[in-house]
């Protein structure tokens, strides 16, 4: 379909900013796996510090990049199925919040005054523009959901008899999610982080912000997950050559999210001593209720991918894996989908060891964690992400892709380069070496009294596939610049490959509305959430001490360590 100038514009800039700042992302990546592997003994490199480094790779990679993009791909999903464009000052309003947000996080974070991770967890302390940035860049993104569910609301009257397209029940049960972690955060931000950093208050209830912060936190990781399972259930079965299995099966995973992703957030506090151990379990609980819907989502897809194999020429029982379209250029959404799609079978399995509270006690804050979180946020989410961007810029600008060969190897590269170093970082984790260290400076240093050899094969593994993983990503960015330099040479449109439904079942009311849902969602939140921020209050622990970025020793303790 044609959309208006300033959409495709505002479309560019949203595809086109987080992409330009990831290439100091996936340079930071790089570089964390030189430091951990010991290959340097530095506390620094180029004047980036570790630490800043790995606040930069983490916020541009998992925060900036995805916001963006889920925007984006927001407004191109509600403009494609309702037919009907966001309103335009409220979605250049977001647009400009959430950019003057990102600047002024990144001002503060290379000038070194943010190095306090993408977890911004008290006692460390940032720059008041970092907690302003982020605070803008978040209310940035979630303003076009009142734009979207206007256009929703109005197409719902006309059309009540008519099942909401799947992609828009999607988005929107994104956005809702969105919009309720983040409550969390921005009180988190606002009301105790901001006024400590500005001095005005001494110090922060620490449990109280690590609790407001993983309300958020968990809820975010299917934020970004969401987008990547709108392409999976209405894109890939028609990419495969094939249809969904069941229409249904997509409703009740999605609805099912609305109610599971936020009341989990103690998972990962499994190890903080002020939270009651019913709390811990309730959520953990919870915490397999929310890896109910992608089991559902795994069984759907390989059943629609079973179908599209059959159709293409299979004739045996799992033959079909042979038959789908793996390195067909044309269709090269495909591979940036299926790449992620096996991923996510390791990073889903991985997520339950997580949540087995006592597994959790032996993985927790070890190298393990990001071996699992690269297996989804940088596997189905990075790589759905990249691809759609290519995707969509190429689709409204009519410039045929750069290179569609090498395109289409991508992906399979970068799921190379991940199940290396993710396995390097998962049998690090289980033999102890912990994730957030510079490694290098002392476990990883020869001539350190503190030397451990046996995170050598590890840290390397992980190193060798952070190398694979770096060059997947300069072709991509060739490929995607490269696209942008082309001609055009078709009409720019709107256009997504419109998957039909093998099963498409009868409208159910139920699977067809929020209401019912809203409701269950604030009651079970009500009942995970209140009794873990009554103890959050009730044991706070030591407040924070002063402490300033330049030294990781909390300001009284140096001070009293000092003769
Ligand atoms: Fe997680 C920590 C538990 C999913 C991201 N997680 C993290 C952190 C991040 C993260 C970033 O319970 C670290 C946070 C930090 O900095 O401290 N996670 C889970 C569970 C799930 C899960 C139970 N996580 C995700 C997703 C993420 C993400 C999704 C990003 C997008 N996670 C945890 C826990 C912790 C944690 C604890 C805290 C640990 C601690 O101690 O700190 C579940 O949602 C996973 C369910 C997934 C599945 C997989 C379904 C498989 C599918 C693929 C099918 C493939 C087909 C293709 C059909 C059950 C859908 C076949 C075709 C071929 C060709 C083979």
């Amino acid at each position: 379909m044609n959309i208006s100038k300033s959409l495709k514009r505002l479309i560019y800039w949203e595809l086109g900013i987080p992409l330009t700042l990831l290439t100091i992302g996936i340079y930071h990546g790089l570089m964390q796996t030189i430091f951990r592997a010991g290959v340097i003994h530095q506390s620094s490199f180029a004047h980036l510090d570790y630490y800043q480094g790995l606040t930069l790779h983490g916020v541009i990679n998992a925060v900036v990049l995805t916001s963006y993009f889920a925007v984006a791909f927001g407004h191109a999903t509600i403009t494609f199925y309702l037919k009907k464009e966001p309103h335009k000052w409220v979605s250049w309003l977001s647009f400009w919040l959430m950019t003057i947000g990102t600047l002024m996080a990144a001002w503060a974070m290379l000038a070194g005054k943010a190095s306090v991770l993408y977890t911004f967890y008290p006692p460390l302390k940032a720059h008041p523009l970092f907690y302003l940035g982020a605070a803008l860049l978040i209310v940035g993104s979630w303003i076009p959901l009142f734009s979207w569910a206007n256009i929703y609301t109005a197409w719902k009257k006309e059309n009540p008899q008519t099942k909401t397209p799947l992609a828009v029940v999607g988005t929107l049960v994104n956005f809702t999610i969105w919009f309720v972690c983040t409550l969390a955060v921005a009180y988190e931000v606002l009301v105790l982080l901001l006024p400590w950093a500005m001095g005005w208050k001494a110090t922060v209830n620490v449990t109280l912000a690590r609790t407001l912060f993983w309300f958020f936190g968990h809820a975010l990781v299917y934020f970004w997950l969401l987008p990547a399972y709108i392409m999976y259930y209405t894109i890939l079965p028609k990419l495969a050559g094939g249809k969904l299995f069941s229409d249904l099966a997509g409703r009740i995973s999605l609805f099912l999210f609305l109610l599971f992703s936020v009341p989990v957030g103690v998972h990962h506090q499994f190890s903080d001593p002020s939270i009651s151990r019913g709390i811990k379990m309730f959520q953990g609980l919870l915490t397999f209720g929310v890896a109910v819907p992608s089991f559902i989502t795994a069984f759907t897809l390989a059943a629609s991918l079973e179908y599209a194999g059959k159709k293409r020429g299979s004739k045996t029982l799992l033959g079909f894996f042979a038959k789908l379209p793996y390195l067909d250029a044309s269709r090269y959404l495909f591979a940036y989908l299926i790449g992620g799609l096996i991923l996510f079978i390791f990073g889903g399995l991985t997520g339950i060891v997580n949540a087995s509270g006592v597994l959790n006690a032996v993985v927790h804050n070890t190298a393990w964690m990001p071996g699992h979180f690269h297996m989804t946020v940088a596997g189905p989410v990075f790589l759905s992400i990249i691809g759609m961007s290519l995707f969509l810029y190429s689709g409204l600008s009519g410039k045929p892709v750069f290179l569609p060969r090498v395109n289409v190897i991508i992906p399979y590269l970068w799921v190379i380069g991940i199940l290396i170093f993710s396995t390097g970082l998962s049998w690090g984790g289980l033999i102890g070496e912990p994730r957030r260290t510079n490694l290098g400076m002392t476990y990883l240093n020869p001539k350190n009294e503190l030397f451990t050899p046996e995170w050598v094969p590890t840290t390397m593994l992980a190193l060798a596939g952070a190398i694979i993983m770096t060059f997947a990503a300069l072709l991509f960015f060739i490929v995607f610049f490269g696209t942008m330099l082309r001609k055009k040479t078709a009409p720019g449109v709107l256009d997504f490959p419109v998957t039909e439904a093998l099963h498409d079942e009868k409208r159910i009311p139920l699977f067809d509305t929020f209401k019912p849902w809203l409701l269950i969602m604030g009651i079970v939140i009500l009942l995970a959430y209140i009794p873990a921020f009554i103890n959050a209050n009730k044991n706070p622990g030591p407040g924070a001490p002063p402490f300033t970025p330049a030294n990781p020793v909390p300001e009284q303790t140096a001070q009293t360590s000092t003769p």
